[in-house]
């Protein structure tokens, strides 16, 4: 309805206080055990802020997370000092509430010191603190959750999972706010693009998106302008009082009340923001100035225009590819390249890493990984070498798995949005099937998802059964599953076409046509296919061939994707006729 404003600074103005050694309860600089040893003080702050006008204050809760308050020996008090932070604003909050003007607490969900992408912490233990951290602050009566501050989208993702597992325990509608941090250099601090956290983020189900922290307004605004440009979701900003300077006397940060106050009237109208606030070095005078500025104004309305893909924790990549198809490089595969599946077996996790990079160099734009091998322990092999993509390659990963364990050690590696392969009702869609425990795991996560046209009957082989099989995953993923139809690729199989059965003779042409009636009743859906399979049993030279021209064909049938060997699909200009036709 309005645009709402946020409190500032909290830790400055604790420090304010001077709290003794005592207030800390002996954990000297540990802001959260505030909470229960001096109320007074924390109270202040909330009623500080609301003094001036703001309409929403955050808890003083910001290391009241795992990593944090376990450097203080004391991570078993993350529920406890959450829920007193929560209801000392609840309190704040209260006292100045009124029917037409209500004030709202937003429980911060800060980012901790350890990062699950480099291996700091593991991705389960991080979520199950975050979900005591958003628990103490519903219990103590937050009305929304801003997980803040984030460097590395792996914690944003077990922050917002946690949260979300904390909210349908309380069975209350508690908004997610993310908010992430990008630094001067133009990336969050593992070098993920804006683009890269909106892929990753807005698909986890959160309601608003934002920015805070490490710069001013200024260093921000090409990145909000992107999030208006590209997110669906609300925005926020809460940025510091410009770039810091080093003094003597620490950190001082140049920006005046008035200059926050007009980037503010500038984000709202120009992005149409709809939360805004300060982080460090922001006073209750520096709210004062944007509350006049901006507050009861109408968030402006966007038209944002949305690129459906995938990311790698560095960068988005669109599933459309303006001028072809979108690669997915086939050699990360245990079944499918000699080479990747004996550095696997020899656990040489450096070769598979090149092995890797070699297809971003041969020209894919994805990796399909699939560790998938009779005899080892998918889910160590796919956990050690999603961990090593994560930060080695720049290319959105596909997981490759039958098996919902190993698919799940693959997405809690993964900060960038993964896409699962894949879905399919060969066991049916039951409580038990392998399509609902998978699909638990792509909701929950927010990958994209690749759905096989096989159904209880078996593999797909006419255009036909291939078309209703893939109607039925469309309509079930976006009914039951609250997929977006852009999110689903579907895959119309290619079966081998050269085995000399007479009964395989039309397979190749089922699946074209097949890809094209998809194409034409859901021009939205993306489609795949694992490319090399139509020529299995032909000599290398003849496959080239083959996969060349059945892609061309797919593709002038609407074909999105394929999985491939990059370097070896030939332009059809580079074909002799004769070949072509054979
Ligand atoms: N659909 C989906 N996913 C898939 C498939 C599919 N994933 C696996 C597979 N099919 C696609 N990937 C490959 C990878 C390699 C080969 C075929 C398909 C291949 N490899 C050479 C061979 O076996 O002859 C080996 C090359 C080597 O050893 O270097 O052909 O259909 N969704």
């Amino acid at each position: 309805q309005r645009v709402l404003v946020a409190d500032g600074a909290m830790g400055t103005m604790l420090q304010a206080y001077d709290p003794s050694l005592d207030d800390f309860d002996g954990h000297e600089g540990c802001n959260e055990v505030l909470n229960v040893t001096r109320p007074d003080i924390v109270r202040g702050v909330h009623e500080a802020y609301f003094a001036v006008g703001v309409d929403c204050v955050e808890t003083n809760t910001f290391g009241a997370n795992l990593a944090a308050l376990g450097e203080y020996g004391i991570a078993d008090r993350v529920f406890e000092l959450s829920r007193a932070g929560a209801a000392l604003a609840r309190e704040a909050a209260d006292g100045f509430a009124s029917v037409e003007r209500p004030r709202f607490v937003l429980g911060s969900m800060g980012p901790g010191t350890k990062l699950p992408t480099l291996g700091h912490v593991a991705f389960e233990a991080l979520r199950d603190a975050y979900e005591a951290n958003a628990a103490g602050l519903i219990a103590g009566g937050a009305d929304a959750l801003i997980v803040e501050t984030c460097q590395d989208l792996l914690q944003v993702k077990a922050a917002v999972v946690g949260a979300r597992r904390a909210i349908e325990a309380a069975g209350r509608d508690v908004p997610v706010i993310a908010q992430v941090t990008i630094e001067t250099n133009g990336a969050m601090l593992l070098g993920s693009e804006i683009g890269a956290a909106l892929s990753a983020i807005e698909p986890l189900g959160v309601d608003v998106l934002g920015l805070n922290c490490a710069t001013g307004p200024a260093e921000m605004s090409e990145h909000l302008r992107y999030l208006a440009r590209h997110a669906r979701l609300p925005l926020s900003c809460m940025p510091n009082a410009g770039l810091p300077e080093l003094t003597a006397d620490g950190a001082r940060y140049p920006l005046s009340p008035e200059e926050l106050a007009a980037a503010h009237v500038q984000f709202t109208a120009e992005y149409g923001l709809g939360l805004v606030g300060g982080c460090c070095g922001t006073t209750p005078e520096h709210l004062a100035r944007v509350v006049e500025a901006v507050a009861g104004r109408q968030p402006v309305e966007r038209q944002p225009r949305i690129e459906p893909g995938a990311a790698s924790l560095y960068q988005h990549v669109p599933f459309r590819q303006d001028t072809s198809y979108l690669a997915i490089g086939e050699r990360t595969n245990a079944n499918g390249s000699k080479a990747f599946r004996e550095a696997m077996l020899a656990e040489n996790w450096e070769e598979c890493v090149d092995i890797a990079r070699g297809q971003v160099r041969d020209g894919a734009h994805m990796l399909d990984l699939c560790v998938d091998y009779v005899g080892r322990d998918g889910v160590a092999d796919m956990r050690e070498l999603a961990f090593r993509f994560a930060t080695a390659s720049t290319l959105p990963i596909v997981l490759d798995s039958t098996e919902p364990a190993v698919l799940r050690a693959g997405l809690e590696m993964l900060g960038g949005r993964a896409i699962i392969n894949s879905v399919n009702y060969e066991d049916g869609d039951g409580p038990d099937s392998r399509f609902t425990k998978i699909m638990g795991l792509v909701k929950e996560h927010g990958a994209a998802v690749v759905a096989l046209t096989i159904d209880e009957e078996g593999q797909a082989r006419t255009a036909d059964w291939k078309v209703r099989v893939a109607s039925r995953l469309i309509e079930d993923l976006t009914t039951n599953w609250g997929m977006r139809v852009e999110d689903i690729i579907i895959d119309c199989l290619t079966f081998p076409i050269a085995t000399g059965q007479e009964e395989t003779r039309r397979d190749g042409l089922e699946t074209i046509e097949a890809i094209r009636e998809i194409k034409r009743r859901y021009p939205q859906v993306q489609t795949t296919l694992g490319l090399s399979n139509i020529s299995f049993g032909l000599n290398p030279a003849a496959r080239i061939v083959l996969n060349s021209v059945f892609l061309n064909e797919c593709v002038n049938a609407g074909l999105d994707s394929a999985i491939v060997h990059a370097s070896k699909i030939v332009p059809m200009a580079r074909i002799p006729d004769e070949q072509r036709q054979v």
